[in-house]
Order: structure tokens, then C-alpha cells, then sequence
């Protein structure tokens, strides 16, 4: 998969060098690469912003800048096309639709995501509609119910999401089967090693009864106490399908 990730802090997604991202990267099953929009500037001062037309607080972002770097980005020479998947245009803003799990599911099937990092009020709403006109997928994405400074850590997030899907990048896939927000729809369990007593704590016995049926039961159990605990929203999502017939009534 290729990413490009357009932003005016380009130190900002210097995480995407560590940990599993950037193992995925150097096995070259990755191709992230991530450029300063002032490059596509054209004046002196290499302004990416102006005051919002209405009046009001703060910047926006300029159209004209972010359609130079988004019309070269979407279609380089070279770059995988609509037959692998195609490209998708993420625009990360607090007004955007909410990024899930399955969000991540559906852009890791992509062979080219292009995130545009808006900063200050946010990017010309303009620059999201060009693109759908022209036949780009555009999506913009929230990663949650609060406001941060821009988009960046947002692009964190969603190229972590992504990337851990993408086949060989994780060690051991059968980590994506059992985890939270994965297909039960419920939260993960807890979880245990050794020292079995520590501070006085004793991990559950049934863990150490070597009886797998047991096991998962009180796994499931867990699961659901704490989804119905801690998302309640999560549970009632749940279809009758979902639920088994020892799932107790939580
Ligand atoms: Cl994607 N951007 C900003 N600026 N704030 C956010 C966000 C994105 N998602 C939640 N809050």
C-alpha cells in the first residue's frame, strides 16, 4: 500500500518510522511518504492560509494550494491505479463521519490512501468537493468527540489502524481475531500471566485449569460484562445472532 500524507508539520509523523509501521515500511509491504504542503506554495511568504470569507475566528486553509499537492498526489506516474483497489482521499477534521475498526477494514483494501492534514479552522470546503466531482473517493474522518489542534495525530491513528491490517505486517494474525472491536463486536477480555499471585492479586483459576471449554466460557463472559459495562452502546448494537444461548443476560 502506498500513503502519502500531506501536512505542514511533516516532524509530526515521525512516529511512522518506529514500531510495526515502520517494520512494515523497511519490508516494503508500506510506501509511506509524507511532504510539506508549503511546497506547493508559490509566494514568498509560502502561505498556506487566509482569513474565513464571513468573517469570524482564525485561519482557513487555502484551496488553490491544496489542490497543487492533491492534483499531483492522486495521480503520480507510476501509482497504483483503480485496478488495485484505487485511491482514497482522507481528509482527517472533527467534522467528519467517525473512524471504526471497520473504516480501517474497508481502507486497508485500497492501494492508495492520501491524507490531507488540515491545521487552523480547517482546509476550503471546496477542496473535498473538487475532488468528489472529479471522481476521487473522499472521505472525511473524525477519530473522536473532542477537538484537537489539526489533523496529524489523526493521521497517526488511522495509518496504525491500516497498516496492522495489511497482510504480513502483523506477527501473529490471530491477534486480529480475538480483539477488541473485532468481529464478536464486543470488548476484549482481560488478560493474564505470570507471576500467577502478584501483590496479593491471584489470576483466575480457570485459566490455570488447562479446561479450554471453560475457558472460553469465562472468556465470552468477560467480554460481555465489560462491553455492557463499559459500552453499553456496543451491546445494544448487537443482533440476536450474536449473542450464544449460555451468553448470560448482562
Ligand atoms: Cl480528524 N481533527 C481534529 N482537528 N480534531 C479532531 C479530529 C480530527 N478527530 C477528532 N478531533
Amino acid at each position: 500500500m502506498r500513503v502519502d500524507v500531506v501536512t505542514i508539520f511533516p516532524d509530526y509523523l515521525a512516529p511512522l518510522e518506529l514500531s510495526l509501521v515502520g517494520k512494515a515500511r523497511e519490508a516494503g509491504l508500506l510506501d509511506v511518504r509524507v511532504h510539506d504542503l508549503r511546497d506547493w506554495t508559490s509566494d514568498r511568504h509560502r502561505t498556506v492560509d487566509d482569513t474565513p470569507l464571513g468573517g469570524g475566528a482564525g485561519m482557513v486553509m487555502r484551496p488553490d494550494v491544496w489542490g497543487a499537492a492533491l492534483d499531483e498526489l492522486l495521480a503520480p506516474a507510476g501509482a497504483p491505479g483503480p485496478a488495485d483497489g484505487g485511491v482514497e482521499l482522507l481528509v482527517p477534521t472533527p467534522s467528519g463521519e467517525v473512524f471504526t475498526q471497520r473504516t480501517a477494514e474497508r481502507l486497508a483494501e485500497r492501494a492508495h490512501l492520501v491524507l490531507a492534514c488540515g491545521r487552523y479552522e480547517g482546509i476550503d470546503a471546496r477542496v473535498a468537493e473538487h475532488y468528489r466531482d472529479r471522481g476521487v473517493a473522499v472521505t472525511e474522518i473524525s477519530i473522536g468527540d473532542y477537538v484537537l489542534n489539526g489533523g496529524e495525530v489523526a493521521a497517526l491513528v488511522v495509518v496504525e489502524a491500516v497498516a496492522r491490517l495489511l497482510p504480513g505486517v502483523l506477527g501473529n494474525p490471530e491477534s486480529l481475531t480475538e480483539e477488541s472491536h473485532g468481529a464478536s463486536g464486543l470488548l476484549e477480555y482481560p488478560v493474564y500471566t505470570r507471576p500467577v499471585e502478584w501483590r496479593g492479586l491471584v489470576a483466575p483459576e480457570v485459566l490455570l485449569s488447562g479446561h479450554h471449554a471453560r475457558i472460553a466460557r469465562w472468556r465470552r463472559d468477560q467480554a460481555l460484562e465489560r462491553t455492557a459495562v463499559r459500552r453499553p452502546d456496543l451491546l445494544a448494537a448487537l443482533g440476536p445472532e450474536s449473542l450464544d444461548r449460555h451468553d448470560r443476560a448482562v
